[in-house]
């Protein structure tokens, strides 16, 4: 899954992408690096943001959307609200991102029931502007585990279909960077949720930390080593995608965890052709997004 954040301050790509063509031809780049999914978010939630109306959300992302679609491009929307899910689907946006896992929208739940889109839930305890005062935790995992089962409980409940559902730690949201490598470590205990899990760890500051020299954090352009590194991890250990900024790197680190699984059996197709499909569970034919299933469709489920 390929970020697009079509906003002016995203702490990666931030004011990059907020003109159309520029969002597009970089999003069309991506998919042919090997993204299956371009993820499009207009609402920043970098640590400390403001939120944004759902009317200039709408106005960033469907623009973009529109045109992907039009390309044959499986596109998400990354995304709190359901009025904004609903626009975006309309426009033809196969899948929902929700970082608040439906927290930030009492309506969310229902309208994802009544459309029955895949939907992510993403691990989150509040808005960006206060979710650092929030990352207190006594296990980390077994918390996050057990408030992503809330999550699940509600959306089912709801009447959503679970096989069109994944789950998300939400790494760096209410998370300090010990939490997130807690939280990596503990992918046994995220997969025995029974869904498809979602990485996003690209470019974040807990590998700016770690990384960093004389007090620090490297820079955020030069942590995509290391998110390449955490993508061979995430695919060594089942996750179904990781939500990547540069996906050719990401997508070799696939090929290589794919080849290495397989090498026992000497099963190893071409490159990045991981015989019985990727470990992210994605199509092995990556040459263009179009023939693709709907996201939700196409999991270990
Ligand atoms: N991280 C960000 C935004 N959306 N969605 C999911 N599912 N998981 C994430 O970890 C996630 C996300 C923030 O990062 P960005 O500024 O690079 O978009």
């Amino acid at each position: 899954m390929s970020v697009l954040n079509v906003t002016p301050d995203s702490f990666s790509d931030g004011g990059l992408f907020v003109d159309v063509e520029v969002a597009v031809s970089h999003a069309l780049a991506q998919v042919a690096a090997g993204a299956d999914i371009i993820d499009v978010g207009g609402e920043s939630t970098r640590p400390g943001a403001q939120r944004i109306s759902a009317r200039e959300e709408r106005r960033r992302v469907l623009p973009v959307i529109e045109q992907l679609v039009a390309h044959d491009v499986v596109v998400s929307v990354d995304t709190m609200r359901a009025e904004v899910a609903d626009a975006a689907v309309a426009t033809g946006a196969a899948l929902v991102n929700d970082v608040s896992g439906g927290l930030a929208d009492p309506e969310m739940y229902a309208w994802v029931a009544g459309e029955q889109v895949p939907y992510v839930a993403m691990h989150w305890r509040g808005h960006s502007a206060d979710m650092d005062e929030l990352a207190r935790y006594d296990d980390v995992v077994a918390e996050v585990c057990a408030e992503l089962g809330d999550r699940l409980d509600g959306l089912i409940g709801a009447g959503v279909d679970p096989a069109r559902v994944v789950v998300d730690p939400g790494l760096g949201f209410a998370k300090t960077a010990a939490h997130n490598w807690a939280l990596l470590a503990g992918m046994p205990d995220l997969r025995a949720l029974g869904f498809p899990v979602l990485i996003g760890a690209s470019r974040k500051r807990f590998l700016g930390e770690l990384l960093g020299a004389q007090g620090q954090p490297r820079p955020v352009q030069e942590r995509d080593a290391a998110t390449d590194a955490i993508t061979a991890l995430a695919a060594a250990s089942g996750a179904w995608g990781v939500r990547v900024h540069d996906v050719r790197g990401s997508r070799d680190a696939v090929a290589v965890a794919g080849a290495w699984r397989d090498g026992a059996s000497g099963a190893v197709g071409p490159a990045g052709t991981a015989a019985g499909g990727s470990p992210v569970g994605v199509a092995a034919d990556h040459d263009g997004a179009a023939d693709h299933a709907r996201a939700g469709d196409r999991e270990q489920r």
